[in-house]
């Protein structure tokens, strides 16, 4: 990625880091961007100061007053112009997405476009955001429910997904009348300024308060000013359970509201009617794509005995044809990993699959020589496991795909596939609708996400996004993901001259 392109989304410009709309300012520590992709510097930006959270917060209390009385549609209008900004931007963001985040170029063009889609969706939800109306007990009453905008809100984002999860919660929230204050991860704090930049113009063009959305950088001290705060009316976090609980206890102290999007630990299960080519392509975009980085990647395979060994060598075999290297080439299908941190996790997950008695069948190392200077580069594993071990159970943030043989009944595979602590999404591939109907039903999956012969990463913005158990339980993107973003307010109206109590209750003067 050149100077001009970097300078085109405006990241590399001196002391950017805070901001509320269009002003910077930032006075605390350079969080330094290195790209994984090269291990070169890219640019840093300034962290947040405490006062300078405290500057952001005071835009943002003044700017929801004024954004709540811009009526919903207009509010949309602001969200229909984000979303043409983005399709101009759409290659240049994508870029920056891949060379800072280290996922493969057509995936961080699939990012830009998944803002690109929530966007979409938000302008027309802001005609949409309907309560119902309510047949009252009581002669010459109406009633009816509401929503309001809640606030602020408070969002906070992981490094795999840097501008599309902002952007799920940034329409949403903008729509529904809230105003934004965001703490990105500090590993991708370049996309974060680039997102913001976009906003900012969007909103100085449209003459409205730099307060709607702001920016505050720096480490977990951020987020937890964030969470602790009482002028922050949600919170959402999307990153690791150990995260997530920390915010969840910390909002729920002060009784706040918090929506949270956590870990997976995400299984296919392959049934005896599988259709396998589907199975090896899903199964294999789901484990290497983003490099296992995905909260979505297929992390376990739990197939049946009968096409188990059929599967195991095709998936073998796959993975002899997978090209890692540059995400900026097109000829890769995977990039590097994060960080050389999430490299010692990778390898350390390796040797706990080996300690608890896992056969690896397609070793993992770190690449080393041309092209891989940065360190990041690793190659996608294969281990044969028992579902029951502690590093299965865990989710590894790698290539690591774990291979889990059923006998039996699907009943037998569903079992092993909720028998892990996170439940976000799962999938099941078989061309028997008996099959698949369980496992679609109360019986079947306890994921938020249970798909039919597709994987389990890469969904639409259109459908409820998130997961249950320990992936916290939040929904975010589409369908009534909205609701979270706005308070409910249940109206009577009596339009007589009696005052009758509901339940009958007789009450005279
Ligand atoms: C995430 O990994 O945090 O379903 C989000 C998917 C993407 C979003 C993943 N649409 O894989």
């Amino acid at each position: 990625m050149n100077l001009k392109e970097l300078s085109s989304l405006g990241v590399i410009e001196n002391n950017l880091g805070t901001s509320t709309g269009s002003i910077w300012f930032a006075s605390g520590i350079n969080i330094d961007s290195y790209s994984p992709t090269n291990g070169k510097y890219i640019a840093s930006v300034v962290a947040s100061t405490k006062h300078e959270y405290e500057k952001v917060i005071h835009e943002a209390e003044k700017a929801k007053l004024f954004w709540r009385d811009i009526p919903a549609p207009k509010r949309g209008e602001i969200i229909r112009q984000l979303g043409d900004r983005l399709r101009k931007e759409k290659a240049t963001l994508g870029k920056l997405v891949s060379y800072e985040m280290g996922k493969s170029y057509q995936e961080g063009l699939g990012e830009v476009q998944e803002m690109i889609d929530i966007c979409d969706f938000a302008v027309g939800l802001s005609r949409q955001l309907y309560g119902n109306t309510i047949h009252s007990e009581r002669p010459g009453h109406r009633m009816y429910d509401q929503y309001h905008p809640l606030g602020i809100v408070g969002i906070i984002t992981a490094f795999n997904f840097p501008v599309a999860v902002w952007a799920w919660n940034a329409a949403l929230a903008l729509v529904c009348g809230d105003v934004i204050v965001w703490k990105p991860s500090e590993k991708t704090p370049l996309c974060a300024v680039a997102c913001q930049k976009i906003i900012a113009d969007i909103l100085k063009e449209n003459d409205l308060p730099e307060g709607i959305s702001s920016l505050v950088t720096g480490d977990a001290d951020v987020g937890k000013w964030i969470a602790e705060d009482e002028r922050i009316a949600l919170v959402s976090a999307t990153g690791s359970t150990r995260m997530g609980k920390q915010v969840a206890v910390t909002v729920a102290n002060r009784l706040g509201k918090s929506l949270l999007e956590l870990g997976g630990n995400n299984a296919i299960i392959v049934t005896p009617s599988a259709d396998l080519k589907m199975t090896i392509i899903g199964a294999v975009f789901g484990a290497v794509g983003t490099a296992g980085q995905r909260c979505t990647s297929t992390r376990r395979l739990i197939v049946h005995e009968e096409v188990y060994d059929k599967v195991k060598e095709s998936l073998v075999e796959a993975y002899k044809q997978i090209k890692i290297g540059d995400p900026l080439d097109s000829i890769n299908h995977m990039g590097p990993l994060i960080d050389k941190a999430a490299v010692d996790m990778y390898l350390k997950a390796l040797d706990k699959i080996k300690e608890e008695g896992g056969n690896i069948l397609v070793e993992g190392k770190v690449l080393e020589g041309e092209g891989y200077e940065s360190g990041c580069y690793v190659t996608p594993v294969i281990a044969e496991v028992e579902n029951h071990y502690d590093i299965v159970q865990t989710e590894t943030f790698a290539p690591i795909l774990y291979l889990i043989k059923y006998t039996g009944e699907v009943q037998n595979a569903i079992a092993l596939q909720n028998n892990v602590k996170q439940g976000l999404s799962s999938a099941i591939m078989t061309t028997n609708l008996r099959e698949s109907e369980l496992f679609l039903s109360q019986n079947g999956s306890d994921c938020g996400i249970a798909n039919v012969n597709i994987g389990t990463s890469g969904a639409e913005i259109g459908g409820a996004f998130g997961g249950e158990k320990e992936t916290g339980g939040g929904r975010e993107s589409g369908s009534d993901a909205w609701k979270a973003y706005m308070r409910r307010q249940t109206n009577t109206i009596n339009y007589t001259t009696n005052l009758p109590l509901a339940q009958g209750i007789k009450f005279d003067l």
